[in-house]
């Protein structure tokens, strides 16, 4: 596949192998990751990446995009088929220009908005204030309950009516459970806002109905196409006809110049592949391998925040086992196990230093493991975090776990 960048370029060949080496030889537990599909990295690599297109299929400022059309007409069908939407834009880059575009079609800046905290499950273009989302519009934050560190609808509710924001947002980066969306419409019909979720996380789940989809009866719904949906690194925007110009108008001219059809193109790809029936299982199985290793690793003792997971995400309160977040991450790699970091609801460090880490299941499950090897990762997992400040056991494990892998090479 790489023969060209090997005679031409051996020190990018030579690295480029090594990724790969090293994601077959690990074990990629961060929630957000996947692996695609030998088609999607074809599609990728191919003729499209050479082609400006800007504007929308049969409207374009350049000549020659006879074929490019098509794709991306392929693309926005095989979406709108995919998730039941009224209406679908394929050309956001990733997910921050996917919401800022949003924002920049519904909101003028200093509106009010209301999005959940990034210290509990949001993301920073949810209305953080280091973000453009939160330095551009009025961004209040929402919270879970302090008990089951959860969503509470009514305390949301409540905010709501007090706040009157112009837009209220779910969906979420690090919130193990599932979304009532429907709880969500109605709290935002009371108040006169706009709808959206950004369900860059549970894209998969949704189109597959393994998680409720909102696509149907919200305002606005964005995804990155690189999570649970298993697509290139991406994103794009799903609406009602209402929004449909003005979403199309804030992406281009508004935001963004030339689409990326090569990455358009990968991502009909994995659209197509998202509609076939055997996706559904796969995603069935994130959820049940994600369930088994939060289960086995509370019989270790560590607490999962909101004690378990509905979805393909779990974070675990280190802390609580006397292990910074930051320790954590760390030992897990050096033991050829990757995670990430990450704040718990209520959080007494911060998001360099916090009390979590976050995993999830959706890499694995994609190289073919089932329950019973969730078992073994989580005995992985433990060891690494026991064995945290003594690197020559943590290189015994790192060797362990490559042999464990060596079972599941996905890319030959
Ligand atoms: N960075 C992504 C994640 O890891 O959840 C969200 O954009």
């Amino acid at each position: 596949m790489f023969e060209n960048i090997k005679k031409n370029d051996f020190e990018i060949h030579d690295l480029i192998l090594k990724e790969k080496e090293r994601q077959m030889s690990g074990l990629e537990l961060i929630p957000s990751e996947n692996l695609v599909s030998k088609s999607v990295l074809e599609a990728l690599g191919s003729y499209p990446v050479n082609k400006y297109a800007e504007g929308y299929p049969g409207k374009r400022y350049y000549g020659g995009n006879e074929f490019i059309d098509k794709i991306e007409q392929l693309a926005i069908n095989r979406l709108k088929l995919l998730f039941n939407a009224e209406h679908a834009n394929v050309q956001p880059n990733s997910g921050s220009p996917a919401n800022m575009a949003v924002y920049f079609a519904l909101l003028s800046p200093g509106d009010k908005a209301l999005g959940l905290k990034l210290t509990e499950g949001g993301h920073l273009t949810h209305g953080h204030k280091v973000n453009f989302s939160g330095k551009t519009y009025n961004f209040l934050q929402y919270g879970v309950d302090k008990e089951t560190e959860m969503l509470n609808y009514d305390s949301i509710l409540e905010q709501a009516r007090k706040e009157r924001p112009k837009l209220i947002l779910s969906g979420y980066t690090a919130y193990p459970r599932k979304i009532n969306f429907k709880k969500f419409r109605k709290i935002c019909d009371e108040v006169g806002a706009f709808c959206m979720a950004d369900i860059s996380h549970i894209g998969g789940l949704c189109a597959t109905g393994v998680h409720e989809n909102p696509v149907p009866f919200f305002d606005v719904v964005t995804t990155t196409t690189h999570k649970t949906l298993r697509g290139p690194r991406s994103a794009v925007i799903m609406c009602k006809n209402d929004f449909a110009e003005k979403i199309d108008k804030a992406v281009f001219p508004g935001l963004q110049g030339g689409p990326h059809e090569h990455v358009i193109t990968a991502k009909a790809v994995a659209f197509k592949e998202a509609l076939q029936p055997e996706f559904k299982n796969y995603c069935e199985q994130i959820v049940s391998n994600a369930k088994k290793l939060a289960d086995s690793l509370q019989s270790f003792g560590y607490r999962i925040v909101s004690n378990g997971t509905d979805t393909h995400l779990i974070l675990v309160d280190v802390r609580n086992s006397g292990i910074s977040g930051i320790e954590a991450e760390k030992a897990l790699e050096l033991a050829g196990i990757y995670c990430n970091k990450n704040t718990i609801p209520f959080e007494t460090g911060s998001p360099w230093d916090p009390s979590g880490i976050r995993i999830g299941t959706p890499t694995l499950t994609t190289r073919g493991m089932k329950e019973s090897e969730m078992v073994q990762v989580a005995e992985f997992i433990h060891q690494a975090l026991l064995n945290k400040d003594n690197s020559e056991k943590l290189k015994l494990i790192k060797e362990k776990v490559k042999e464990f892998c060596s079972n599941y090479i996905f890319y030959k």
